[in-house]
């Protein structure tokens, strides 16, 4: 049933602090070098150098990797010397934050959620993303996530290209305790449109939508994309659209073309972020924060059902410089 939430899911809980603290653990492998280099007492420019080195590593990219060290110099200016390792760290994790930080929401979720609620306005949440990315992976966290919030959630399988994507979304829906909504139509768009006015009747109040990967460059497969949005904004209530793309974290700078190529096509609202515990490209947030103004809602990491965490410019940015894991 729609909006029943299973006891059985009970199993998966995780509190906040546990999920940010696997966020935290998945950085550890850059956060032993950037300590490597700050662990002496004094820190000089050749320092500052094999940090910039570690940080192009993680897809920083050059430019901001440089911007960074310039930084730190300018900021050590200010303070007076001898400059310990130490105190590089908590200059360098403040810098981090300040740029992550400007991938932070700025509109809280809950609440345009609960007021659309409260409207009994449906809110449609179209995923999208290349092959692979995890896109109906975190569309199962999602729903679990908002079950959570007491909000009733339907899964909308208009992944019409692969026979086996109906079955992989059925069983998010079985873990949620969710009925999926299927179409005998062929066209995704139409599936939309079907699931949308079946959610509708329900009163449902998040339509999660699943579609097909697709690389960004292929045009059919962007027009088709094209095409839904078009027919849920068309079907959907007045309420603020939602796409969301799903990045593999793994893609480090790429991700970010992919991103670009993607806005160009499609009005993009969110990012979310998988396969963040696998990462040893986490760098390319710095990037990305200093090109996009699309906040990430979401970050990923595992592939079970309470997986799933809001971004955290705090926990992200001491995970990588290596002050110990934060008070939250
Ligand atoms: N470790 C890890 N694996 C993940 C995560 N999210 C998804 N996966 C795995 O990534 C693989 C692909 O996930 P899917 O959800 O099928 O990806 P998709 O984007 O829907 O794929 P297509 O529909 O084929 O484009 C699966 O094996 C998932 O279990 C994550 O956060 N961490
Ligand atoms: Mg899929």
């Amino acid at each position: 049933m729609v909006g029943e939430t299973s006891t059985m899911t009970n199993s998966f809980d995780k509190t906040e602090t546990t999920q940010k603290k696997s966020i935290w653990e998945s950085l550890k492998k850059l956060r032993t070098q950037v300590q490597e280099v700050f662990a002496g007492e004094q820190i000089d420019t050749s320092k500052l150098m094999d940090l910039e080195e570690i940080l192009i590593l993680s897809d920083t990219g050059p430019k901001i990797a440089a911007e960074i060290t310039k930084d730190i110099s300018e900021r050590m200016k200010n303070t007076k010397k001898p400059h310990e390792g130490k105190e590089i760290t908590i200059i360098l994790k403040e810098i981090i934050k300040e740029k992550l930080n400007k991938l932070v929401d700025v509109d809280n979720l809950e609440t345009t959620f609960t007021d659309a609620k409260n409207d009994n306005q449906l809110v449609p949440i179209l995923i999208i993303g290349v092959n692979g990315s995890g896109k109906t992976t975190t569309i199962g966290k999602l729903a679990y996530y908002f079950q959570r919030q007491n909000f009733t959630v339907g899964l909308a399988a208009c992944d019409t290209f692969r026979a086996a994507a109906n079955e992989q979304l059925m069983a998010w829906g079985m873990k949620n305790s969710i009925d999926v909504l299927q179409s005998k139509v062929i066209d995704p768009a139409a599936a939309a449109f079907e699931a949308i006015q079946a959610s509708k009747k329900k009163k449902t109040d998040i339509l999660l939508i699943d579609t097909a990967g697709r690389l960004p460059n292929n045009k059919n497969l962007i027009e088709e994309l094209k095409k839904i949005r078009r027919v849920i904004s068309k079907v959907g209530d007045q309420f603020k659209e939602h796409t969301w793309i799903v990045i593999d974290a793994n893609t480090g700078q790429n991700a970010i073309s992919q991103i670009k190529q993607f806005k160009e096509a499609i009005d993009i609202t969110g990012i979310i972020l998988t396969k963040f515990d696998g990462t040893n490209k986490a760098g390319f947030l710095l990037q990305l924060s200093e090109q996009e103004q699309i906040p990430i809602r979401f970050v990923g990491h595992g592939e079970k059902i309470g997986d799933i965490v809001t971004f955290s410019p705090e926990v992200i940015s001491s995970g990588i410089v290596g002050t110990d894991f934060p008070n939250i």
